[in-house]
């Protein structure tokens, strides 16, 4: 591949939005990070090694300034020489991936997809997207799948990631967005439990807010199995058995009626369902619940003694419960918590989920899940299909159903679906039972991937489309607490990458769609703000020029009714107050104060009992393995893995194992260990430590090949959210080389 030219920066009239903040370094453009759902603002100016160099931005209220490692690395991505700068194409069956001109590859796809959908029917053409894809592609992605393509089959990497919490919040308050209020409102609380979590490795600078909690003398309660940094913050750590925190919710709650701490007032005025939950939670006595998750019954009341003593008091779950084949019950279970103690819908209080990628919020809500449509609508809601055909100018019976879950569309390929169209995921190395997912995109047809470097995935492709990222293009984001962000251009691409919104354009229309596929973001921002206008994640009163102004803007966020623009400017254009106010929404960083989202504005408790995880350890496979993630790769590590200051810090797989565990299969500190499932086998170095409980393994999956944790990784799925269990499997450790046989 050629060595990627130094990026070149955008003059800055070409920049949308507002002028820097005076605290922004001097000619610096302000933009955000390209990972994680916190979106650390940061600001970009020519300079440094890479041409192009990271500069705080202290006035972005989420981070204040503030980056972890990957922040501050993130311009050598541009200049990577593992970019990719040219279309790449398979032109024969088991032949190498040769440079290509655009013309030939795009022509390649459109040939290849019409030839599956004419001898297969529409649904054969999957497409696959991502959480880190911008508001504006994972919209035109929903779009060009159901006009263009026609088809139902299309969901995302966001399945694999906080699926079971949007479908419990869903269940319980009748709208999902992550956090219910801004994350400062953390450091106000009286007490904290936050449930299989670790953002002193995943949000480095949000950490500030947990210890801000403990300076103001509230309490911060970790749930994890492992004692992680995040743990070692906190005032009490409950390390449960994986898998069994349902259990353990149910336990505290036991605890909460049996010493009448509910709050009976609340559950009376503002909840339906009280009398089936508290039921089931009175099934979980201490000593059950002790025997399930190892959690002694002291630190059980000593957690409640916390959570009620405190006069607001929070959960916030993470990956840790809720990748679980009942991940959706075990978030229920939390959130009856904090229902039978009145504190959902209070200042300071309620249940929220820490969402993990850039997207990870916005990308769940505008149309590239499999049953969804913009604006967080059913596709099987007629009212839903009407409002979104009447703005894609199409009849609503063109609209196809709902589609296949992420896991159960890879299980799918190669069988009733014959092409691939994947953009901003890796499944190769994140997907669970990876190598059997492996096998199946090998079994297709066809695959195109668009990517910036060459991932895993993209390496099996048939077609692969090099695009441009972050700093090279404008769009939004919407972060984890729901505040809708303005990611700006600040260098130009290199030459030969193109935008994905340029992809879906020109493949739409070589597929016939001369129109509705804009490639500039603000046009393409513009139909979502329409598409999503009534609906749950109502965008429709956010502008790009609002966001930059006011340090972006929570959802919901109609636009006013009288007629006045979303940007407190008149349908002419003309200010309407002179103070760019008007009478517009000013968006809503605190939801559910006065009622919650259901039709009867009240919360419903659901009526969930403990169930063992779908594999428990057995003779032999006999101890429990959890997956996650180190701070300095980033997911499948497509990216993280080409910066060397975070390889460096990161360099490959490791197996987490405590002493006693490791003593007994006589393996000591940087032994290669073999770890299998009932799907295979993986090999990485041991880390011995007694930061872990003796019953349980861990191992970060940011690595393909002979470490590649999701080789073992069990698909069994959650029966609602459809999302995987990669927080528990079933394994046997051994020193690698002295294997027994079988
Ligand atoms: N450095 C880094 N940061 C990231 C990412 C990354 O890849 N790297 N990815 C981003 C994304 S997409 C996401 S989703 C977030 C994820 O952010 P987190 O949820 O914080 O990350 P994980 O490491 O997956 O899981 C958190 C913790 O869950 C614990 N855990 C494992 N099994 C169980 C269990 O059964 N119960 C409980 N209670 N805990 C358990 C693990 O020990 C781990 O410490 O991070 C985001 N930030
Ligand atoms: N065992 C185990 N497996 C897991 C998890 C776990 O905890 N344990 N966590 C799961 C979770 S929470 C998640 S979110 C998934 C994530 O797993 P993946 O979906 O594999 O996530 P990434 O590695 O972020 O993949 C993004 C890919 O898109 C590319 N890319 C980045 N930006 C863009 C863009 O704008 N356009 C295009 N076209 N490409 C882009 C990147 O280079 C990269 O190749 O992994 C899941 N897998
Ligand atoms: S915490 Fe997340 S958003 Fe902030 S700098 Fe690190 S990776 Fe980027
Ligand atoms: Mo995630």
């Amino acid at each position: 591949m050629n060595a990627t030219p130094a990026p070149q920066p955008v003059p800055s009239a070409r920049i949308p939005g507002r002028e820097p903040d005076r605290e922004s370094a001097p000619g610096s453009v302000e933009t955000h990070c390209p990972y994680c759902s916190l979106q650390c603002g940061m600001g970009l100016r020519p300079g440094g090694a890479t041409g192009l160099e990271v500069t705080e931005r202290p006035a972005f209220p989420v981070n204040r300034g503030a980056l972890c490692g990957k922040g501050r690395t993130a311009t050598e991505l541009l200049s990577s020489g593992a970019r990719l700068t040219e279309p790449l194409v398979r032109r024969s069956p088991g032949g190498p991936l040769e440079p290509a001109g655009w013309d030939e590859a795009l022509e390649r796809i459109a040939t290849e997809l019409t030839r599956v959908r004419a001898a297969y029917g529409p649904d054969a053409q999957g497409v696959f997207g991502g959480g880190g894809l911008t508001n504006e592609k994972a919209y035109l992605l929903g779009k060009f799948a159901r006009l263009v393509l026609g088809t139902s089959q299309i969901d995302y990497n966001g399945r694999f990631c906080m699926s079971s919490a949007a479908a419990a919040g869903i269940r319980a308050f009748g709208l999902d967005r992550g956090l219910p209020l801004p994350m400062a409102d953390i450091a106000g609380s009286g007490c904290v439990i936050l449930v299989g979590g670790n953002p002193a490795e995943t949000m480095p600078p949000a950490l500030r807010y947990f210890t801000e909690l403990r300076e103001n003398g509230g309490r911060l309660i970790v749930v994890d199995p492992r004692r992680t940094r995040t743990a070692e913050l906190a005032d009490l750590h409950l390390a449960p058995r994986p898998g069994t925190d349902l259990a353990l919710a149910l336990g505290l709650l036991h605890l909460v009626v049996a010493e009448g701490r509910t709050d009976e007032r609340y559950i009376a005025e503002r909840t339906t369902g009280w009398a089936g939950a508290r039921a089931a939670a009175m099934a979980h006595w201490p000593e059950l619940v002790e025997r399930i998750t190892g959690v002694p019954v002291p630190q059980l009341r000593e957690a409640v003694g916390h959570f009620c003593d405190a006069e607001s008091a929070m959960v916030l779950t993470a990956r840790g419960p809720e990748q679980q084949a009942k991940g959706t019950d075990t978030v229920g279970a939390w959130i009856n918590l904090t229902l039978a103690t009145g504190r959902a819908g209070r200042p300071r209080s309620g249940y929220g989920c820490l969402t993990g990628q850039g997207n990870g919020q916005g990308g769940r809500e505008h149309g590239q899940k499999a049953d969804q449509l913009p604006g967080y609508r059913l596709l099987t809601d007629p009212a839903a299909r009407a409002h979104v055909a009447g703005v894609w100018g199409v009849d609503p019976d063109v609209l196809p159903g709902p589609g296949r879950s992420a896991y159960e569309l890879l299980d799918a390929l190669g069988r009733d679906v014959r092409s691939l169209l994947v953009l901003a995921s890796n499944p190769v190395v994140s997907a669970p039972r990876a190598a059997h997912v492996e096998e199946r995109l090998r079994a297709l047809d066809f695959l195109a991937v668009c990517d910036v470097v060459l991932s895993e995935t993209a390496a099996l492709a048939d077609v692969v489309l090099p695009v441009t990222q972050w700093a090279e293009e404008s769009g939004t984001l919407t972060n984890l607490e729901g505040r809708v962000l303005l990611r700006r251009r600040a260098v130009d691409p290199p030459p030969g990458v193109r935008s994905d919104l340029w992809v879906l354009g020109a493949l739409a229309a070589r597929l016939g769609w001369e129109k509705g596929f804009p490639d500039d973001p603000e046009e393409v921002f513009e139909e979502l703000r329409r598409a999503s206008a009534g609906g749950p994640a109502d965008y429709s009163g956010i502008t790009y020029g609002r966001i930059a102004r006011e340090d972006g803007v929570f959802w919901p966020c109609p636009a006013s009714a009288d007629g006045t623009g979303a940007d407190g400017t008149g349908t002419d254009g003309t200010e309407v107050d002179g103070t760019g106010a008007g009478t517009r929404h000013p968006g809503t960083p605190r939801l559910f104060l006065d009622r919650f989202a259901t039709p009867d504005g009240r919360a419903r408790f659901a009526p969930v009992t403990h169930r063992p995880s779908a594999e428990e350890p057995d003779a032999e496979y006999p101890v429990l393995l959890t997956t996650g993630r180190v701070l300095a790769q980033y997911q499948s590590g497509a990216q993280t893995r080409r910066v060397a200051e975070l390889n460096a810090a990161a360099p490959g797989p490791f197996v987490q194992l405590h002493p006693r565990l490791a003593e007994r299969h006589g393996i000591a500190e940087g032994d290669p260990v073999a770890v299998t499932s009932r799907r295979g086998r993986a090999v990485a170095p041991a880390r011995v430590t007694r930061d872990i409980r003796p019953d349980t393994v861990f191992m970060p999956f940011h690595w393909p090949g002979a470490g590649r944790a999701n080789t073992l990784t069990n698909p069994a799925l959650d029966p609602t959210s459809r999302m995987p269990e990669f927080k528990v499997s079933a394994v046997r450790v051994e020193r690698a080389g002295a294997e027994s046989a079988g």
